[in-house]
Formats: C-alpha cells, structure tokens, sequence
C-alpha cells in the first residue's frame, strides 16, 4: 500500500509533526476522519454527528458533537509519516491547543467558507505566531450555501495580518435551474493548472484531475498571475526569474511556496469540502509539500539555572542525547498514567532512566506506545522528531523536561492561561467526599488549566477553570469516570486583589522568650515595603534586608509566610496581584529566631502594610464575540448593555451581524443558554479572557460583601 507506515524507515526530513486548529465547527474533526480514511489509517469514514469520528472518543465528545480534548495520532502519506493532533476548537479547552502549538512544527488553519475568520480562529493564529509555528489555510464548507472563500482570504489578511496566498480556486457550477443555487465541484489547481473532482461512490477515494473547463479559464489564469506575484514578492528567488520572464515550472513555484511557507513569510491557502470529501488529497499533499520537517537543531537552558537564556544548542539526530517534552497526561480506563512525549533528539527506549530535568528526578520507561486517537500500539523507542506516549510513569507532568541524565537541557514549558470561574463542590456522602481527592488530583494532572483549592474559611472544595463548558465536563466526568456525586454550588468569580498605592508594613513576633536552659521562645521580625506595579505585572517579591537584619537562611521562611499571604488576599479571600513587595529590613535573636516566628512576622508585615495600601478587587474581562442573525441584533444587544458589556464593534456580512465586545466574567454565567432562548438558538458566541479591571466602585462593597458572607 503506498501510504502503508513503517516510520522506523522514515527519514528526519520525511517526518511531519503538524496540527489541525480553528474555531468550534470549522470541520477540524471532520477533516481528520477524511485524511486517516484517504491514508488508509481506517476502513471507513466516522462523522462527527452521529458520533463515530475516530479522534473524538471520549463519551462526552460523541455526545456532545464537539472535540474536548487533543487526539494525537499517525498516518503515512507519499513515504512520508505525519503525526496528526487534532485540537478542539472552543475555547474552554485552550490549554488543548496550547500543548499541542508547542511540540508541532506546522499546522492546518481550517476556516467556514461562510463565517470566515471566526473569534477563535484568531486566537488559534495568535496562539501559532507566538509558537512561530508554519501553517496552512484550509478554507473548508465550499459546498455551503453562501460560501465565500475570497472573502475568507481578505478577512485573513485584514484580521489576523496573515499573507494568504490562494494557490487553488473552487470549481463552481452555474446553478442548473435560473435562481438555484450552485454547486461544488471540486477545485482547481492553480500551480498545475488542472481541475480535480472526487468519485462520490467510493467517498472521495477516487479523484479525476483534467483540464480546467472553458468557463473558468480566464479566472484561472488571472488567479494564478496573482499567485505568482504573491509569492515572488515574498522570495527573492522567484522574483528573479519571474522579472526574467524565464518559464516557470510547478516544481519551482512549489519550492518557492516551500520557502515562503516555513520563513512563516506567508500561507498557501486550499479550498474544499470535508464532509462532501473533497480537497483533502491535495491537502495532505501540502501538508508534505510546505510544512516543515523537525528542525536539524534544538534549544534548552541548563536545568541548574532555570531562568537562563536558552543557549544550550544540539544537533537533532537518533544517536544525540535524549532531550524530550512531556505535552500532555491522560489516565487510562484502568488508571494508568500515559504520558505524552515529544521527543526531539535522541532516541526515548524502553528500559531506560531517564532525568526529568523539571523535577530533579530520575525516570525509568517501563513502556512506550504510539497513539492513534485512543488506540495505541506498543513501541520499543521513540526516534528523534517522533510523538508517542510513554506508560506509567506516575510522576511525569505536562511541561517536563525527559533527558539524557549526562547532558541535562531544559526545554521550555507551554504557556497555562488563567482561570476565570470557578465553582464549589460538595460531595454528596462521606464515600463520593473520600473519592473526590483522588479524581480530582488526577484531573488537575491532566489539566493544568484546571486548578482545585480548599477555602480557608468555609473549607469547601473549590474547583476552577476556563469557563462553565469547562466545569460542567468535569463534573460529568468525575461522575461517570469516577463514580463520584457532588452538588454544584454557584458560579463564582476568579476575582484577584490588588493595592492602589505604596506602603509599608512591620511586624515583631516574639513568644515566651526561654529562660537560660529552658525550651526557646519564637523571635522573628520582618519590615516591607509594597507597591503597585503596571496591570498584568504579577506578583513581584525582591528581598532587599542586609543579612545582619534576617540571617541567609532564614529568608526563604520570610518569603513564604508573604506569599501564603498573599495568596489570601486581605478583602475577599483572592490573590493578590500587579504589586511588588520589597523586604527592607527586620532583626533577629541569635536563639530564639527560627523559620516559623520569620514565617509568621513575614505574613503579618505583609498583611499590615496590604492593608493600609488601599486594597481594591479586580475582576476578568472577557472578550466576547456574539454572531447573531440581523432580526435578534438589537436583543443582543440590549442585553449585554445590561450585563456591564462595552460594544467594541459590530461587523456583518449577508443577514448576520457580530457583534464584539468587552464583558466582565460576573455578568456572564448562563450566557449560553439565555442567548440561545434569546435568538431561538440562531445565534453563537465565543467569549475568552482578555484582562483584568478594577471592580467598579459602586459595585466594589457590595461584592466584598457578599465574598466574605
Ligand atoms: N456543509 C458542510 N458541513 C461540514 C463540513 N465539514 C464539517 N461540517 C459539519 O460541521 C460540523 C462541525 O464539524 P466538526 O468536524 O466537528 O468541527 P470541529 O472543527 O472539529 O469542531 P470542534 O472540535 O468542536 O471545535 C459537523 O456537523 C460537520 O458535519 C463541510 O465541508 N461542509
Ligand atoms: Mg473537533
């Protein structure tokens, strides 16, 4: 079979490691099911809406229609081997795509012919220029009615800033009867100059390319005029032999493209159909064509000094030292640990100890396997540039460094956004209550974007995350997974504290001072300074007291007592952030002084001085986008009025308008369910945080109050 997978003969620059992102309902699922049927991964299509795609297996995903979470899997095309992540597009599950931009080296930009670039598109674009990571666009639903790939391409180059460069055309038909609609049929090749239609009995198998029928001609020829033109102005190369005049061959204007394409200078862009299994073959030939292979080098910091810039250089090869990132945890049905690696040069065996250079510790590879959505199959080794998952492997997290214990490196972790709500648990029996520890720490293990606390006050569970989809999902699985019943209380806010101004702080701790030769007394005491930093600073803590005030070694006592504090806010019960807090000074007594009198006098000064730098409570800012069909704009908009919402603009396009705009997270719990009821479920959003802002003051006492109640 020619797409049959033996990867162990599969050359460096044979492999491609790319993912597939969009926003919600793009067609990312659906594409995939096509790619691993037309590469001979399945014997039949799976479809997203009766629940049988390959990549989104888990129950709440067939149920539901929508991906959850990152399905990592590998097929063969043209001797070359591709793995393939196909990540979910909403975006509670951010951190998915996250983890998955930060082991690929190219990806697929899927958007709706209809809807064009979509909020979340956006953010995945983003998401991918900061990973700089090479991609392709693949302008999907052609065969929608509305469809509009051209303003598709305009909308990426005026919303994402993207250089599109169109190298096919959809193959449209004149509607058969005066007034119908047309139709779909194929596309047409604009670096070849032929046409492609897919054989519908065989589900897309088969493809006829001949030549480009009359009608579309002379929209070909200009097309690829303007193809030609767009990538010479992106490479000097072609350029030259373009002004030459000298004839230019396929395989050159792909070479160019090539180059185009991986200096991130600008994005070959494809048309096509996934449900009605068309464009897909051409875009695994892209996918072969333009995406970059692993890179012949890699980067990493030196494991003892974290915060150094990444100056340790290798060579990507099999017979290197091992450097590897683990991107993703996942518990099995019987609760073994899979770790998913991607290794980057070296060879990952089974057998080996391995340093896991985040934590300092050493890691033996009891089993390796490669994943095909769930499925796996058993693996002696992960080669240099490959993906697989390691087995058990307990103590391994998202983030960490696997390597050579002789040459230790540090690759750099992925980014995890913010939690914006959260919602307390309460275990139904004693049994669910001693159940729920373990499922949840696994979750958050899985999840890093899913954060769990106990409240100091109240002692209830608290569970957090990235919005209510998010939350809802682990409840559902900590129900059927875990078999554990918990009621929901409210939503709530991921509220944070910060200060308005300097000031400064002091605490002497100083307890039952021992007589000569009786038990010691407890001698610590701390002076600070906090001050305000810019928005979106952090938390800064600069310990600036001579050794003579607070002896070396009992500074970092000092410094957890300030940040525990912190951490609890002096309002509401929230972190405090954007302030930096200098330790001035203190003094000590050479008996009784010891880390927890320090721990105690440091939280103390922290809290004093917190206190009197007129503390107020910021709130997360969402970033919201409603699409919403012309009848219910006004409705929409009325209502988020009401919700504290700030209109940042409002586009459209035939019968539909979006609307964007800025909302605080506190106004927006059951957005989904009052905007479906609202518009008669015609109209989507996708919200996102986009930053935090003081509470308004009218509002302030009021919710301080009720967090304290
Ligand atoms: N008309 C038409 N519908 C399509 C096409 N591709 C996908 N769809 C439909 O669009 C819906 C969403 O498809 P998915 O493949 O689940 O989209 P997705 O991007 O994976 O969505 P998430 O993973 O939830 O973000 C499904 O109902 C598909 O059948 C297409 O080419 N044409
Ligand atoms: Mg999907």
């Amino acid at each position: 079979m020619a797409n049959r997978l033996d990867t162990r003969s599969v050359p460096l620059d044979r492999t491609r490691n790319i993912g597939i992102m969009a926003h919600v309902d793009a067609g990312k699922t659906t594409t995939t099911e096509r790619i691993l049927f037309y590469a001979g991964s399945t014997t039949r299509i799976g479809e997203v809406d009766d629940g049988s795609a390959v990549t989104d297996w888990m129950a709440q995903e067939q149920e539901r229609g929508i991906s959850i979470t990152a399905a990592a899997t590998t097929f063969g095309w043209r001797g070359h081997v591709v793995n393939l992540i196909d990540t979910p597009g909403h975006v509670d599950f951010t951190m998915e795509v996250e983890r998955s931009l930060r082991v690929l080296d190219g990806a697929i930009a899927v958007f709706d012919a209809v809807a064009g670039v979509e909020s979340q598109s956006e953010t995945v674009w983003r998401q991918a220029d900061r990973y700089r990571v090479p991609r392709l666009a693949f302008i999907n639903k052609c065969d929608r009615e509305g469809a509009d790939p051209a303003r598709v391409v305009e909308m990426m180059k005026t919303r994402l800033g993207a250089h599109p460069i169109v190298i096919q055309l959809p193959l449209v038909s004149a509607p058969a009867t005066p007034g119908g609609s047309t139709t779909f049929d194929g596309v047409i090749d604009l670096i070849e100059m032929r046409s492609r239609t897919w054989d519908v009995a065989s589900f897309g198998a088969k493809f006829t390319d001949g030549p480009i029928p009359h009608a579309h001609v002379a929209g070909a020829s200009l097309a690829r005029e303007a193809m030609i033109e767009a990538i010479a102005e992106l490479d000097d190369e072609l350029m030259a032999a373009w002004v030459a005049g000298r004839e230019l061959a396929a395989a050159a204007l792909r070479a160019a493209l090539r180059r185009v394409t991986l200096g991130n200078r600008g994005v070959p862009t494809l048309v096509g159909a996934a449900f009605r299994n068309q464009g897909i073959h051409n875009l695994l030939d892209a996918v072969v064509d333009f995406l970059p292979p692993p890179s012949v080098e890699i980067r990493g910091r030196d494991p003892q000094d974290p915060t150094s810039a990444p100056t340790i250089v290798r060579a990507v090869g099999d017979d290197q030292p091992l450097a590897a990132l683990v991107f993703k945890v996942q518990y099995d049905e019987r609760g073994s640990q899979l770790s998913f690696v991607r290794v980057y040069t070296g060879c990952l065996k089974v057998g080996d100890a391995v340093l896991d250079a985040s934590r300092g510790s050493l890691e033996q590879i009891g089993g390796l396997v490669r994943m095909f959505a769930n499925h796996r199959e058993d693996l002696r080794q992960i080669e240099a540039g490959m993906i697989g998952a390691v087995v058990g492997g307990g103590k391994l997290a998202t983030g960490d460094t696997l390597c050579d214990p002789r040459s230790p490196i540090l690759l750099d972790a992925m980014t995890v956004p913010s939690a914006v709500m959260g919602i307390a648990l309460e275990p139904d029996t004693e049994e669910d209550h001693s159940k729920l520890g373990v499922a949840l720490e696994r979750l958050a293990i899985e999840d890093p974007s899913f954060r769990v606390r106990t409240d100091v006050d109240s002692g209830q569970i608290v569970i957090s995350g990235m919005g209510e989809l998010h939350l809802e999902i682990v409840v559902d699985r900590l129900r059927r997974e875990f078999g554990v019943n918990a009621r929901v209380g409210n939503p709530q806010v991921a509220y944070r504290e910060t200060i308005s101004r300097r000031a400064e702080g002091e605490n002497k701790f100083v307890r039952g001072a021992g007589s000569p030769g009786g038990p010691r007394g407890d001698y610590g005491h701390v002076k600070l300074v906090v001050e305000p930093t810019d928005r979106g600073g952090g938390y800064v803590y600069e310990n600036r007291a001579p050794s003579s005030d607070i002896p070396q070694e009992l500074a970092p006592a000092v410094e957890a007592g300030v940040t525990e504090a912190a951490l609890r806010g002096v309002l509401s019960g929230h972190p405090m952030t954007d302030l930096r807090v200098q330790v001035v000074g203190g003094s000590y007594h050479p008996v009784d002084s010891n880390n927890y009198a320090f721990k105690v006098a440091g939280g103390k000064a922290f809290v004093a001085a917190a206190t009197k730098a007129s503390p107020t409570l910021l709130e997360p800012v969402m970033s919201l986008e409603v699409v919403t069909p012309d009848e219910h704009v006004g409705d929409v908009l009325g209502d988020l009025h009401a919700r504290r919402g700030k209109v940042a603009g409002i586009s459209a396009r035939p019968g539909v308008q979006t609307v964007a705009c800025f909302v605080p997270m506190a106004s927006m719990f059951g957005y989904a369910t009052d905007l479906r009821s609202r518009t008669k479920g015609r109209a989507t959003y996708a919200m996102e945080l986009d930053h935090y802002d003081e509470v308004p003051t009218q509002l302030r006492d009021d919710v301080i109050t009720r967090l304290r109640a």
